[in-house]
């Protein structure tokens, strides 16, 4: 199980609450920036997180790649490659040239989920300020099912109190 946050903008507490439901059960636990914190704050230990463009501490990493489940997976904020509310950007290429399994990103506030080239795509929507048709504060549970021919995920968007959200609870089959 993979936990996928973002966009806190200042909400420390609701990262705290997160990590504290899943730090015992997730494999990894991601956030794609814009947390507005500094990025020697102890509520990393045990969090990957990246720096988005409203994270202003030059310490923290652009994108960052990390094996889990035996998946090669990427985490960044996005605006870097060029993603807005109005394009992708070089996203899902620079997921490419990095050879992610699983790409994890933020910034536009809005919940993605998609294979592309072969690549799991993810964005969890903002568990502080949610845009678009989706009202609600979310964040992300990827579950991954594999055998010798295929991969199943299993993807979750949750609310603050841990419920799946209705309508946004996916299965998605790949070859692999
Ligand atoms: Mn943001």
């Amino acid at each position: 199980m993979i936990i996928v946050m973002s966009d806190s903008h200042t909400e420390r507490t609701v990262i705290e609450d997160i990590k504290t439901e899943y730090l015992d059960k997730a494999s990894a636990i991601i956030h794609c920036g814009d947390s507005e914190l500094p990025v020697n704050d102890l509520i990393w230990s045990g969090i990957t997180v990246v720096g988005g463009n409203c994270d202003y501490d030059p310490e923290y990493k652009d994108y960052q790649s990390l094996e889990v489940e035996n998946q090669h997976l990427l985490v960044t904020h996005g605006h870097l490659q060029g993603l807005s509310g109005w394009g992708e950007g070089r996203l899902f290429d620079f997921a490419a040239e990095q050879h992610a399994d699983i790409l994890c990103f933020g910034h536009i506030h809005r919940p993605v989920c998609e294979i592309r080239n072969g690549c799991l795509c993810i964005n969890p929507g903002s568990v502080a300020q949610p845009r678009g048709d989706w009202k609600e504060k979310m964040y992300t549970v990827i579950e991954i099912f594999e055998d010798s021919v295929h991969k199943n995920f299993k993807i979750s968007y949750r609310n603050l109190k841990h419920e799946p959200i209705k309508g946004l609870q996916l299965e998605l089959e790949m070859l692999k």
